[in-house]
């Protein structure tokens, strides 16, 4: 009798399995499920530089980043001796440490918007207490977001919102109160007419624009010329605040995060990410009239047992250092844009419909006919084919990220090597789509 060949699962299609029983969906947090490409998530069991290892010994060439924080690779010297020296002296204090002191000062420093900072432990944080302050600081209820964008899971921005939410079809969670959604108006991006609109029709009840000024969370979509010195206006006309999600682009696009790339100045800003290398970080600052109201100085109030955690502090700081010192955004942006017109070309000969979105250190292949300018056109893409080349790039050791509606990172050590071996993969999958 024929012994049919049984196949000896992979180590992570046996962690995958264990993950199930005690976890939502086996991982802890659905962008990093696979489950939009049809997949089972892979293990990882260490990175070096740009690579990947998973627990079964693949190696890949990473273009997920932990989803942006590492855009010096990973296990960057400098940042790692920074968390060792940090590390001997132990892991949390719930007191006030120098390291917070000198990250505040650095950041203010690159980004001369923010003249005061509060730092938090992730970027839902940080978005969460910007609204807060933003409500206070204005005494108005209304917040204004755009479909696509996503600040993070807190309830009043779980409208409309991309990155996981896009990526599992969910237009907006269940749980939000309706009392509560109803406070948040999301409009199509780069459509200065619906904002003007909606200010005319809501007059001074809103507090505040919220925006990733470059979006990465429906896919990259770019603003259009003018759109974010439009949006500074509209806001500063009614009274409203401007307050630029960075928390994916601060430190990313540009030393000075899109504000700097585009030259608008917002009222508060929220970062995340990089600040912390791969820590658990967030943090939120602007106008020093508006962050005074931050308790204890003022008396909106917001606290956090690990924010300002010494090690993740040690590691923000190591990390935006060398990238002040480095100053490698020219490099970065060059890389960014031989990738992308390769791929682009690749799909052009195999006629494969594609439209490649880039900008430094970021960028997403829409399948799809045309430009994507909104999150109306990015959701025209072929999400199936998508799935095809996703699991045909990991097959050949490309780690990009599982969704159409996220944005792929590159970091300053991806070589020219990996960049070309990466442009291969695309066009052999793209012949074989
Ligand atoms: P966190 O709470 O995940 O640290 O940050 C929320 C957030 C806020 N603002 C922007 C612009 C963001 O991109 C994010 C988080 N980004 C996603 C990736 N698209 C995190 C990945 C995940 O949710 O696992």
């Amino acid at each position: 009798m024929s012994q049919a060949t049984v196949m000896t699962p992979s180590k992570s299609e046996v962690y995958f399995e264990r993950a199930q029983k005690v976890m939502p969906g086996g991982v802890n947090s659905p962008a990093r499920s696979c489950k939009a490409v049809k997949s089972s998530p892979v293990f990882i069991q260490r990175g070096d530089a740009a690579n990947l290892f998973d627990v079964d010994g693949s190696q890949y060439i990473d273009y997920v980043l932990s989803w942006g924080p590492m855009i010096l690779g990973h296990r960057y010297p400098r940042i790692l001796e920074a968390l060792e020296s940090a590390l001997s002296n132990s892991t949390s204090f719930g007191a006030p440490c120098l390291a917070e002191v000198e990250l505040a000062e650095l950041i203010t420093k690159l980004m001369p918007s923010i003249e005061m900072v509060r730092m938090v432990c992730s970027g839902t944080e940080a978005t969460m207490s910007a609204l807060r302050l933003a409500r206070a600081f204005t005494g108005r209820s209304l917040i204004i977001k755009f479909d696509g964008c996503y600040h993070g899971h807190s309830d009043s921005l779980l409208v409309k919102a991309g990155s996981g939410l896009a990526t599992l079809g969910i237009a907006s969670s269940p749980g939000v109160p309706e009392e509560l959604s109803k406070l948040t108006i999301s409009l199509p991006f780069n459509d200065l007419g619906a904002v003007e609109k909606a200010f005319k029709e809501h007059k001074d009840k809103v507090a505040a624009v919220i925006i990733e000024p470059i979006v990465g969370n429906a896919g990259l979509i770019l603003p259009e010329d003018g759109y974010l010195s439009g949006l500074r206006e509209a806001t500063t006309k009614a009274g409203a605040l401007l307050i630029f999600d960075e928390v994916m682009t601060g430190f990313r696009v540009a030393l000075g995060g899109a504000q700097a790339k585009y030259n608008v100045k917002p009222d508060l800003t929220c970062l995340g990410k990089i600040i912390g290398a791969g820590l658990p970080v967030g943090a939120y600052g602007g106008r020093r009239d508006i962050m005074e109201r931050v308790a204890p100085q003022g008396d909106v109030y917001q606290a956090g047992t690990l924010a300002g955690n010494p090690l993740a502090m040690a590691a923000g700081l190591a990390q935006l250092k060398s990238l002040q010192l480095l100053n490698p955004y020219a490099q970065l942006e060059q890389t960014t844009q031989k990738l992308a017109q390769s791929i682009a070309e690749s799909a052009r000969k195999a006629k494969i419909p594609a439209a490649v979105a880039h900008t430094c250190g970021m960028l997403t292949v829409f399948l799809l006919k045309g430009e994507v300018k909104d999150y109306a056109g990015a959701l025209k893409s072929d999400c199936d084919k998508f799935s095809a080349l996703w699991q045909g790039l990991l097959k050949r050791g490309i780690y990009w990220p599982p969704s159409q509606f996220e944005s792929a990172f590159l970091s300053i050590v991806h070589t020219k090597a990996e960049i070309e071996e990466t442009q291969k993969a695309f066009e052999e999958v793209f012949a074989s789509l």
